[in-house]
């Protein structure tokens, strides 16, 4: 019995740009007497099926974006005799339509970390059950992933986790719901133990595949504070004393490191946390800013962002602290008029970001936006045969940009104002101003040369709808890449040792927070 973990993709670019962390995570999960997996990464190639045999186990991870191509493999690796195991968020929300469609023996619920071996031995005895539930795993309880598989070159950023799950609840996000809102933050030294083995093996460039890097904000302490919540006050204060940590001890890896988060814009009110982010060699950080206006926060339950001129001073605040932010936008939402677009390119302009990513809001299941679109939407068009709330279930080539209708703009309307957004954002001449912040002409051709693969990645690949422009992006795409990878290659560095703990940092850098 051979085990097979296929990561789906419709369009594969040779190169990847960041690894499938689940991939690795069940690996590691993998007991020793089941052998190593055999990885596959459609990002990087299609997959073969004839490499699947009767009585292997073909575990396929997916979200809603790739969901029908993990449907394709499912039933291709059952008509081959093998048992089909599905996980993720996607599996996790749609359990039926998983075993309807992709040809599942079993689906796993939730984290697959420690049921994993559970389901293999069912398999092996030819027993699988239908339905696993892996819950929410404890912080100290998730697998470090199996770096010793990881293919040479073929990727640019390696992934960690440090902490799952986000307090926030904005309506387009799942994350809250399906992770949770208690952040669950990995045991710093199994964390650290991690990036020094990748760093060993030349990864230098690693993604904090955090949900949200800053769980605990200035303002929760405070209100803590202000309820007389001394329990509270004590957890929350333990959590953020725990990212200090984690911070000096990456401030004590090699110079040359570089890690990217995802984070809220909240961070830029904490120069502490910011510094402590700069030491670390935390250098750049997706901020979900959404929309310029207060009412389009509003419409996103994001009340705890800035708009206007104080948006501007925050995304400065990253940047002052060198940390490069790359700015994340959602157009369509019902707040939006045609000078959104404009106004919206012009403060990222202004703020400084460093990249910019200009979405349409997607109903994503297990959002607030879906579940009040599949309850209220009328007349839902049918597609193929299939009703557009479920319209991960249509053909890519087929499938609609937009599905939210807008008060003022129509479909095509929203999808060519935002592909303006990005040609204006990423226009040769814009980016090369922008890169002027690096001192040599080789780091700015290699900003300019990210620019262009980013924008060609996800821009031209997921909002045209001209398979023609699609198709030339993705050969652009995969050129790109090819050329990029070279800047993410590292010499290993096989005697790094692992930082030790600094026990004096939590009085030196953790500011206290005082009762107002
Ligand atoms: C890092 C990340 C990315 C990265 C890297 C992706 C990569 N190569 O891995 C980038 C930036 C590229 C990315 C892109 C996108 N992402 Co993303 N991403 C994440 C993030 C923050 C972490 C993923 C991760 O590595 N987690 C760590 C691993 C260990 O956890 P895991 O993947 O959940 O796997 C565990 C379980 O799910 C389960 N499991 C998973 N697979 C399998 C398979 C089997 C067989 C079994 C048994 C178990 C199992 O076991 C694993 C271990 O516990 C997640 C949020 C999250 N909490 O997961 C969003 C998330 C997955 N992304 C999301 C979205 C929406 C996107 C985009 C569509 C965004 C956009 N608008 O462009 C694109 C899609 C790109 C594409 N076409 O594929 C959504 C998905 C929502 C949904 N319903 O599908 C999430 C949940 C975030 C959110 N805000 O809701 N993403
Ligand atoms: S969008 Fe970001 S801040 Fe909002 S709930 Fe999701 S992870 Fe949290």
């Amino acid at each position: 019995m051979r085990i097979h973990l296929v990561n789906p993709s419709d369009v594969s670019f040779g190169t990847a740009i960041i690894t499938p962390r689940w991939q690795y995570v069940l690996a590691a999960a993998t007991p020793a007497r089941h052998g190593t997996p055999l990885l596959v990464d459609e990002t990087l190639e299609p997959m073969d099926d004839d490499s699947v045999q009767a009585g292997d186990v073909v575990g396929i991870g997916i979200h809603t974006a790739n969901a029908l191509r993990g449907y394709r493999i499912g039933q291709a690796a059952r008509a081959r005799g093998a048992f089909v195991v599905f996980g993720g968020i996607h599996a996790t929300l749609f359990p039926d339509e998983v075993r309807e469609h992709g040809g599942a023996h079993a689906v796993v619920s939730g984290d697959g970390d420690l049921i994993w071996p559970t389901v293999l031995d069912d398999c092996d005895q030819g027993n699988p059950q239908p339905l696993y539930s892996g819950g929410r795993v404890d912080g100290e309880s998730f697998y470090p992933a199996r770096w010793d598989l990881l293919p040479k070159d073929r990727y640019m950023w390696a992934s960690v986790q440090t902490v799952r799950g986000c307090p926030k609840h904005c309506s387009f996000c799942s994350v809250w719901r399906t992770d949770g809102q208690k952040p669950r933050q990995r045991d710093v030294n199994l964390v650290v133990r991690e990036i020094v083995q990748l760093r060993r093996q030349g990864f230098r460039f690693i993604v904090l595949a955090d949900d949200n890097f800053y769980p605990v904000t200035l303002a929760d302490l405070a209100a803590t504070d202000r309820r007389l919540d001394k329990a509270q006050h004590a957890a929350l204060t333990r959590i953020r004393e725990e990212r200090f940590e984690l911070m000096s001890r990456l401030e004590r890896l090699p110079d040359d490191m570089v890690f990217y988060t995802q984070i809220t814009m909240e961070a830029a009110e904490d120069p502490a946390f910011l510094a402590a982010m700069r030491r670390a060699h935390i250098r750049g950080a997706l901020v979900g800013v959404e929309s310029v206006t207060p009412e389009g926060l509003k419409a996103v339950f994001k009340d705890f962002n800035v708009a206007g001129e104080a948006l501007v001073t925050r995304l400065q605040a990253f940047r002052q602290a060198d940390v490069h932010v790359l700015g994340s936008f959602i157009f369509g939402l019902p707040t939006d008029t045609p000078e959104t677009f404009a106004a919206t390119v012009d403060l990222a302009q202004r703020a400084g970001v460093s990249f910019a990513q200009f979405v349409m809001l997607q109903p994503f299941p297990g959002t607030v936006d879906f579940a009040t679109w599949e309850r209220e939407a009328t007349d839902v068009p049918i597609i193929d045969g299939v009703p557009l709330t479920r319209y991960w279930l249509i053909p890519p080539e087929r499938r609609p940009r937009v599905y939210l209708p807008h008060p003022l703009m129509t479909a095509d309307e929203l999808r060519s104002r935002t592909q303006g957004v990005w040609d204006r954002f990423y226009a040769l001449n814009v980016i090369w101003q922008r890169s002027c912040f690096l001192k040599s002409l080789r780091a700015r051709l290699a900003f300019v040369l990210i620019s262009k693969l980013y924008r060609q990645m996800y821009a031209n690949t997921g909002i045209s709808t001209d398979s023609a422009r699609v198709q030339r992006s993705a050969l652009w795409a995969r050129w790109l890449a090819r050329l990029a990878r070279r800047l993410f290659v590292s010499d290993p560095m096989p005697s790094l040792r692992e930082p030790g703990r600094v026990p004096s940092v939590t009085g030196r850098r953790i500011p206290v927070v005082t009762v107002p």
